[in-house]
Order: structure tokens, then C-alpha cells, then sequence
């Protein structure tokens, strides 16, 4: 049961530091810590930026020790991609009953409306904590508001949303739009003054691991009047739709020689249409593959060449969740934003200033 109590946090709000608060630096908060609800006016105060890595895997220590277990609500995007089936685990693995929470999860399935009659749901239920991936950054204020009313803190995870960052606690995720740059910038190094007739397979519309990542490499296509984006369009984030949509670019443009695909599981698909259609790919082909997530089987790819170049997404981000959630226990400060850093990977063969060679010693090492 949620219990109600205003932390006045002004006085020990600290500004935000670059310690790491994701690591094993969990203390349990004692059984008398009640779910603690900071004051509006502190929620709204700005606080800088943190810079984190994914937290290691011990990372939840158990939050309510021997005291009460905490519920926690999930409204999760969906299961669209592998990234997303990372992320699923990493958060059913991090709030478990052993560490001390009751974790409701609930997969959207890519729908805006199921996700935010989960959220209500949630509401409804009391529960102590909400987390939302939100689907599209767009139309949050409504629910956000009805959650702050009922006192329950939200934390907005993996995705942002466009609400006023008064109505949530905090926003964990990584940064989009430098994923978006650094692929860029990449390929501007990569081609070296060589002309570009760039294909972009989006991510799903509205979201805003789409929105940032075409953000970013337009900023740096702007900077190169020899590129031409010939068009973008929506694969969802899946295989399927990065298939079909690489199949309509195929039968649209007979010249091009990039293809940016905004996650792995569409350049899945758009190296299934390609090599349908006889078209080469990756370092020994005729097409530059620029991918984003770097999950396991997309390294797979970039390691045998297929995929020039992958950015990473790093989706093991429960751990800065459950930390948020230890320190609101506690009445400590937190902070308003968390970015989880993401590095990026180039095919053997490729060097960069802007990414790390891959080698089977690397995928070895990857923990997702
Ligand atoms: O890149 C994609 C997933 O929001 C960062 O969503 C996430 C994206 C990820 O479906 O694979």
C-alpha cells in the first residue's frame, strides 16, 4: 500500500554530481522509509545532467531490506525489437520480489492507448512507483498530472516525453540525438569528402528515439553539401518494417549507397531486401550499412562486416530506475535527468575516432 508522506527536500537538495549512481552503491533503505513524495516545488527544480554507465548487474540491491515490498508499474513500449527484449529482462531482473519489489509489467504493444490505460491503471492500483517507456513523446500532460494528484511518483524511462518535467520525478535514458551525431559524424570521416545518396529507415513516428536520431544526422548532413537524404520513412523498429520499407526504397531509387537504419532489427530486414534484390552491402559492398542499438546479433553483423557501422543504445537501464527509487525512499536528492552513454562500433577493417573496432573479444564482453 502506498503510503503518503511530503519529504521536504529543498534543504538537502544537492546539486547533481558526477558520481556514479548506478553502481553497487545501493544501500536497502531501512523498514520504517515510506514511499516518499518529494514536494512539486523540488521536482521542478533543474538540475544538471549525469552521465552514466550501465550499471552493473547487482546493481538493485534490495531497496526495502526486510520492510515492505515496493510495487512498481511498467508500462513498457512493447516487444518490437531485440533492444526492447533487453530492456523487458533487465527490469524484470532488477525489480523482483528478491530485491524487494512487486513489479507490474505491462507490454503496449507499440499502442498509445493501451499504454496509457496502463498507466491508469496503475494509478488506480496505488502503486508505490510508476515507470513509463512512453511510446511517443506527445500527450502525457492528462495522466501525469492525474498521477502526481494521486502522489505517486513517475519516472520516464528509456524514451522522453514533451510534458512539463514538474509532473515526473525524473528521466532516465540514453541521448538520442548524439546517437544521431556520432553516426553522422562517422560517416563523414568514413567517406571523407566522397559524394552520399543516403536512404534513412526512421524508427517508429513520434518517438523520441526516432526524433533525436534523425535530429543528430541531419545536424551533420547539414554540414555536407555533397549529401543527398533521397527520402525517410517509418520501419517501426521492426524487422518487418525495415524490410518493407527498404523494398519500396529499392523499387523507388536505383542510386543510392547508405542506408541508415534507426535500430537493428530494421537493418535486419533491409539486408533481407537487399540481398533479395542483389544488392551489396557492408565494407566488401556497394551499400554503407549505419545501424543503432548494437544488440548482440547487430554486433554479430558489424563484426562480420555486414553492418558498417552500429551505435549503441545501451537498454540495461533498470538499475538507475531501482537507484532513483532507493534515494526517493530515503528523502535524498535525485536527479532530473539521467543519460545512460552509449558507445559506437565499426566493422574489422574501419578505423575511427569515433568508435570502437569490433573484434570477437568485444562481442565476447557484451552483456547483451
Ligand atoms: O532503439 C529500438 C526500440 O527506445 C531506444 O526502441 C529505444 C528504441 C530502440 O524499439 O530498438
Amino acid at each position: 500500500m502506498k503510503k503518503k508522506l511530503a519529504v521536504l527536500l529543498a534543504g538537502t537538495m544537492v546539486m547533481a554530481s558526477l558520481v556514479a549512481c548506478g553502481g553497487n552503491d545501493a544501500a536497502p533503505a531501512t523498514n520504517d522509509a515510506p514511499a516518499a513524495e518529494p514536494a512539486a516545488e523540488d521536482t521542478a527544480e533543474p538540475e544538471a545532467e549525469v552521465e552514466e554507465e550501465a550499471p552493473a548487474d547487482d546493481a538493485a540491491e534490495a531497496p526495502a531490506a526486510s520492510g515492505d515490498t515496493i510495487s512498481v508499474g511498467f508500462a513498457q513500449v512493447g516487444h518490437e525489437s531485440d533492444w526492447r527484449a533487453a530492456n523487458t529482462q533487465n527490469y524484470q531482473d532488477t525489480f523482483s520480489e528478491a530485491n524487494g519489489y512487486e513489479l507490474s509489467f505491462v507490454d503496449a504493444d507499440n499502442d498509445n492507448a493501451v499504454q496509457l490505460e496502463a498507466v491508469r491503471n496503475f494509478i488506480q492500483q496505488e502503486m508505490d512507483y510508476i515507470c513509463i517507456a512512453p511510446i511517443e513523446t506527445a500527450g502525457w500532460d492528462t495522466v501525469l498530472q492525474e498521477a502526481q494528484d494521486a502522489g505517486i511518483p513517475v519516472l520516464i524511462v528509456d524514451r522522453s516525453v514533451d510534458a512539463d518535467a514538474s509532473l515526473y520525478e525524473t528521466q532516465i535514458g540514453c541521448d538520442m540525438v548524439a546517437e544521431g551525431e556520432t553516426a553522422g559524424n562517422w560517416l563523414g570521416e568514413y567517406l571523407d569528402g566522397a559524394d552520399a545518396k543516403i536512404l534513412v529507415i526512421e524508427g517508429s513516428v513520434g518517438a523520441s528515439a526516432t526524433l533525436g536520431r534523425t535530429e543528430g544526422f541531419n545536424n551533420i548532413a547539414a554540414q555536407h553539401s555533397e549529401w543527398e537524404i533521397l527520402d525517410s520513412q517509418s520501419g517501426d523498429f521492426t524487422q518487418a518494417g525495415g524490410q518493407e520499407v527498404m523494398e519500396s526504397f529499392i523499387k523507388s531509387y536505383s542510386d543510392f549507397n547508405v542506408v541508415v537504419c534507426q535500430n537493428d532489427n530494421e537493418a535486419y530486414g533491409a539486408m533481407d531486401a537487399m540481398d533479395a534484390a542483389g544488392i551489396t552491402y557492408g565494407v566488401d559492398g556497394d551499400v554503407i550499412i549505419i545501424s543503432f542499438d548494437a544488440t548482440h546479433d547487430g554486433l554479430q553483423y558489424t563484426l562480420d562486416g555486414k553492418i558498417n557501422c552500429n551505435v549503441e543504445c545501451n537498454p540495461l537501464q533498470a538499475g538507475f530506475a531501482a537507484d532513483v527509487i532507493r534515494k526517493l525512499q530515503a528523502g535524498e536528492a535525485i536527479d532530473a535527468q539521467t543519460i545512460v552513454t552509449d558507445e559506437a562500433f565499426v566493422a574489422p577493417g574501419i578505423t575511427s575516432q569515433y568508435a570502437v573496432t569490433m573484434t570477437q573479444e568485444v562481442l565476447d564482453g557484451r552483456a547483451y
